[in-house]
């Protein structure tokens, strides 16, 4: 079986981070090892507020020395929202730990969304971030997250040739495959794009475009595209899984956006996620 390690927080309440990516890196069938780098009552997102926030910066380090001395590997590395600044270096120091020529490392620059850095981060957050960035071998921004790595101005819509160009200037970070989320190039379709820097090539999914605003469907989105990459599944099979769940995710969450509307109802489309597996 092959193993996975996430590390991000848990916000108790708001289904976001290592409460989406545990169960969907499960249900694709990979050993799901976490490190929680924060504990919060609820996410951050707008809805809530005067939320607990218990940093678990000091713990990361005897955590990696702990599995360290056990001699534990992974086949994938995948960190989300970090919550302080000095996590971000100690993450950094991790990955040098435990990466190998055999896996690879997925970072989800988790930092806002719709044109706004979350609450409680900085540019110094987002300085931080791009150098974690250029340790990475994919790294699933959405718009808003580009617009800050690349210090441009937030596209509600872009063109291909500007997707492109921001691909390239991600990949100048210094990671290999950049991904962008939440790409639109008309009202009718969203999805994702990718770039191979090695190869030189560009890849992208589409699906029907909902408009509606979900919180939490970034990190559903990182943890398909990293379980299927983890399973050797191709670039653009990932690309397509992981766009096809989340729009499933939010079909599935509109009937009940009223009652949950801080997060996505991604729990009654985990069948089919194992149907996209097994394909
Ligand atoms: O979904 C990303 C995320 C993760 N963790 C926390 C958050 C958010 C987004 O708001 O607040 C704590």
């Amino acid at each position: 079986m092959k193993k996975a390690v996430s590390i991000q927080d848990i916000s108790c309440f708001g289904k976001c981070s290592l409460t989406v990516a545990l169960p969907i890196i499960s249900v694709m069938g990979i050993e799901t090892a976490v490190i929680p780098t924060a504990i919060l009552s609820t996410h951050t997102g707008s809805g809530f507020s005067g939320y607990t926030f218990r940093d678990l910066t000091n713990d990361i380090p005897d955590i990696s020395s702990h599995w360290q001395s056990l001699g534990l590997s992974f086949d994938a590395l995948y960190s989300g929202y970090l919550g302080s600044v000095e996590q971000v270096q100690i993450v950094s120091d991790l990955f040098d730990t435990f990466s190998t020529k055999d896996n690879f490392i997925v970072v989800d620059p988790v930092l806002g969304d719709n044109g706004k850095l979350y609450a409680g981060l900085t540019m110094k957050n987002v300085t931080e971030m791009r150098k974690l960035c250029g340790k990475a071998d994919y790294i699933i921004p959405n718009m808003t997250e580009v617009s800050f790595l690349l210090n441009i101005p937030y596209p509600e819509v872009c063109s291909m040739r500007s997707a492109e160009e921001a691909l390239r200037r991600l990949a100048e970070l210094g990671c290999r495959i950049p991904l962008i989320t939440g790409v639109r190039f008309s009202d009718s379709e969203q999805g994702a794009a990718a770039y191979d820097s090695e190869k030189d090539e560009f890849y992208y999914s589409f699906e029907t475009n909902i408009d509606r605003n979900v919180h939490g469907t970034g990190d559903i989105f990182a943890s398909v595209f990293t379980g299927a990459v983890t399973l050797g599944k191709p670039l653009q099979r990932s690309l397509d899984m992981a766009v096809k769940f989340t729009h499933d995710c939010i079909e599935a969450t509109l009937p009940a956006f009223e009652k949950t509307w801080y997060g996505t109802c991604f729990e009654n489309c985990l069948g089919k996620l194992i149907g996209y597996v097994q394909e």
